[in-house]
């Protein structure tokens, strides 16, 4: 099995090395691609050196697998001439996400969906994988009528650049380079990725279509507020569902704790509750602070984080990886 990790030095690309690594994915040879600055520099993968090459040449070595982290323009130039050459490409960015001929995929919820000839499948936003991960249990038991959601965001969602700005605000340098259009250190903003015409931003309309795309349900009502905040190690989500049916909270939360990929911390009289320094480098989603939302009928309140690099983004990628091997779909 070769697989290539495009954008091989990025934020989420080296992340996905360390999971391949992690995970002991089966793979006989590692291909890292990344921009020509990067081109025959070594990258260390299980102890064995890889010199990182170009998109022309991974392609001549005809990899199983590519898992894409470089961007929306780079993924839409490159994905199809790597799907030419008959390789499975599983892409990061949003550049083939809501194309309705490909497959929008978190394995837990939407694995099944895939099939032999689907040769690019998009991974979803980060916030988006890790809310459809809890919500998908409890739609298949109550039937999800609408969902309000409102996030607080790591920077490492930004990259790089905006990890250095906190990190230079934080010591006291504010004349650096900025990712934002506003210190993010002792602040909050409002806003992740641009504004579009309805005045949501698309991030917000990332996490509305995403969700009814991979849940397979247009008919389940989102409305989301995107927030980033100045923490680092994971994305939190504050979630209000209401359900056609009614439920009972212990089953609610015995549905969460038997699926897979969720790890319920809610236990409030130890002040136990989801955290993004505990969900840091960690591959599940976790969810507490369950309630019942008293102002509706049906309704429930829950807190979801996640490592954004990883379930969010490489752990994802690589899991669908696993589940193409796994079903002989390569
Ligand atoms: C953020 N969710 O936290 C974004 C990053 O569509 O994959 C991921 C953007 C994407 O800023």
């Amino acid at each position: 099995m070769k697989i290539a990790v495009v954008g091989a030095t990025g934020l989420v690309g080296t992340v996905m090395l360390k999971v391949l690594e992690e995970r002991n994915f089966p793979l006989t040879e590692l291909i890292p691609v990344a921009s020509e600055k990067s081109v025959g520099k070594e990258i260390t993968f299980k102890g064995k050196k890889y010199a990182i090459v170009n998109m022309d040449t991974a392609i001549s070595m005809r990899p199983d697998i590519a898992l894409f982290s470089a961007g929306g323009s780079t993924s839409l130039e490159h994905a199809p001439r790597f799907a030419e050459a008959g390789t499975t490409v599983i892409d990061n960015s949003s550049a083939w996400r809501m194309d309705p001929s490909k497959k929008l995929v978190v394995p837990e919820v939407n694995a099944h969906e895939l099939s032999i000839d689907d040769k690019i499948i998009a991974n979803p936003n980060c916030s988006t994988i890790q809310m459809v991960v809890a919500l998908k249990p409890l739609h298949d038991k109550y039937k999800i009528k609408r969902v309000v959601v409102s996030t607080y965001q790591s920077v490492t969602g930004t990259g790089v650049k905006a990890v250095e700005q906190m990190m230079n605000e934080r010591k006291g340098i504010l004349d650096g380079p900025m990712a934002y259009a506003y210190p993010i250190d002792l602040n909050v903003i409002p806003q992740i990725d641009v504004f579009v015409d309805n005045g949501y931003t698309k991030e917000e309309m990332k996490m509305i279509n995403e969700t009814r795309k991979i849940m397979g349900d247009d008919s389940i009502r989102l409305t989301a507020t995107t927030v980033r905040i100045p923490v680092m190690g994971g994305h939190s989500e504050s979630v209000n569902i209401e359900f056609e049916n009614d439920f009972d909270l212990a089953e609610v939360r015995e549905l969460l704790e038997k699926t897979d990929g969720i790890i319920v911390v809610d236990d409030i009289a130890n002040l136990k509750y989801p955290m993004p320094k505990d969900a840091h480098e960690k591959d599940e989603v976790f969810v507490g602070r369950i309630r019942r939302d008293e102002s509706m009928p049906n309704s429930l309140n829950m807190w979801i984080v996640a490592d954004n690099l990883r379930k969010g983004a490489a752990t994802n990628a690589v899991q669908i990886a696993e589940f193409l091997v796994k079903k002989g779909l390569i």
